[in-house]
């Protein structure tokens, strides 16, 4: 992979509506476009996810751009690679910053998919052709909850999936359950819980979800397989699993029994991969999670999601769900509860080069 030039573009955009969890409230989404072009002045994309401020991993878009200016890029400038593989062997000898480092490798994914003539989700190893498609319902309004879901079931998404905390859980989904006694839902705490909440936790029990996510500390595996023994409703890993090792303990020490996987979150699709691969065998399904994108990782992660043991819908929604107008051509859009797998090679969308240009808040070229 002869790589001549890396840009690094921080845009900018608001959302549709403001995302809400009890962390607080997104309004406005930056983000992280890389682009990187080889000797054959072909460009593969990818996209750093680290929000403006640090509350739902460490990672902020400051911290990703120090690390892709100052370490990241100097090691593959100093390193040529022949295979993205190699380029997360090269960025292990950096602790953490795993944002940072996907941004990077995701782009180099899709430059070698593309020089290669192959669709991504094929180079990945994919076997699907649609993924299924859910969303993510992020408010503390019953009434909006329920005006959502019913516009996202006549969009035809798969499953629904809704955010909760101590303040907002039983009666909020025993209203939702009532108006739909068959919808497939889950429900994401983002660490809103402590072992001391077990009775109220338990008590979610009555509402058969397909899971609840993420109960306790961002960075627990341990509690979890308390909690696990004692609850009906299967646990799913979000923060806590930022490593194929962290998958591994949490898998054999039964803390949960589904896996959320995004990309950005564990360095990158190599080791979004190994997760997929281990969680496989094992028999744990795994589901593709989302961070308020833009199209580039969207496009990365229907690729991803392409792979066997994606058997759950995940946070796959189209463009519109969080945009007027995304940067990506065409726009991912749900058809009959689907997003299609791309069949051209790389990611399988093109940059909407007017749209990157209202929304560009900076930019940098480092030359090889
Ligand atoms: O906890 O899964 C999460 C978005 C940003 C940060 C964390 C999470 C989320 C979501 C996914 O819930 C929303 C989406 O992009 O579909
Ligand atoms: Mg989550």
């Amino acid at each position: 992979m002869k790589i001549t030039s890396i840009e690094i573009n921080v845009i900018e955009m608001p959302l549709k509506d403001p995302f809400l969890t009890h962390l607080g409230a997104v309004k406005v989404r930056e983000g992280i476009i890389i682009k990187i072009t080889n000797s054959d002045g072909v460009s593969g994309f990818g996209e750093g996810v680290a929000f403006s401020t640090p509350w739902y991993t460490e990672e902020t878009v400051k911290t990703s751009l120090h690390m892709l200016t100052d370490f990241l890029v100097p090691l593959l400038q100093k390193n040529p690679i022949d295979h993205p593989a190699q380029s997360s062997q090269l960025f292990s000898s950096l602790r953490r910053n795993n944002m940072a480092k996907a941004a990077l490798e995701t782009a180099l994914w899709d430059l070698y998919a593309k020089s290669t003539s192959q669709p991504l989700s094929i180079t990945l190893g994919g076997t699907r052709s649609v993924v299924a498609s859910g969303v993510v319902v992020a408010t503390d309004s019953t009434t909006k909850a329920l005006r959502q879901i019913e516009q996202y079931l006549q969009e035809g998404y798969q499953r629904i999936k809704v955010k909760i905390n101590p303040k907002l859980d039983y009666s909020f989904l025993s209203d939702i359950r009532r108006e739909y006694p068959d919808l497939a839902i889950m429900a994401d705490a983002n660490s809103a819980y402590t072992l001391a909440d077990m009775d109220q936790i338990k008590a979610l029990d009555d509402f058969n979800l397909m899971m609840i996510e993420q109960p306790l500390s961002n960075d627990d595996i341990l509690e979890h397989a308390l909690l696990q023994k004692e609850i009906k409703t299967p646990i799913c890993l979000d923060e806590s699993i930022c490593s194929f090792d962290d998958a591994r303990k949490a898998i054999e020490f039964g803390s949960c029994k589904v896996i959320n996987i995004k990309v950005g979150r564990v360095g990158g699709l190599n080791e979004a991969k190994r997760i997929h691969d281990y969680c496989f065998e094992k028999g744990i399904p795994v589901w593709c999670g989302g961070m308020i994108e833009f199209g580039i990782s969207r496009a990365h992660n229907i690729s991803l999601a392409s792979l066997p043991g994606f058997s759950i819908p995940g946070d796959i929604s189209a463009s519109n769900r969080f945009w007027e107008e995304d940067i990506i051509t065409p726009e991912v859009n749900v058809q009959n509860g689907s997003v299609a797998v791309p069949s051209s090679p790389g990611i399988g969308f093109e940059i909407n080069e007017k749209r990157l240009q209202q929304v560009l808040q900076w930019k940098d070229i480092i030359t090889f």
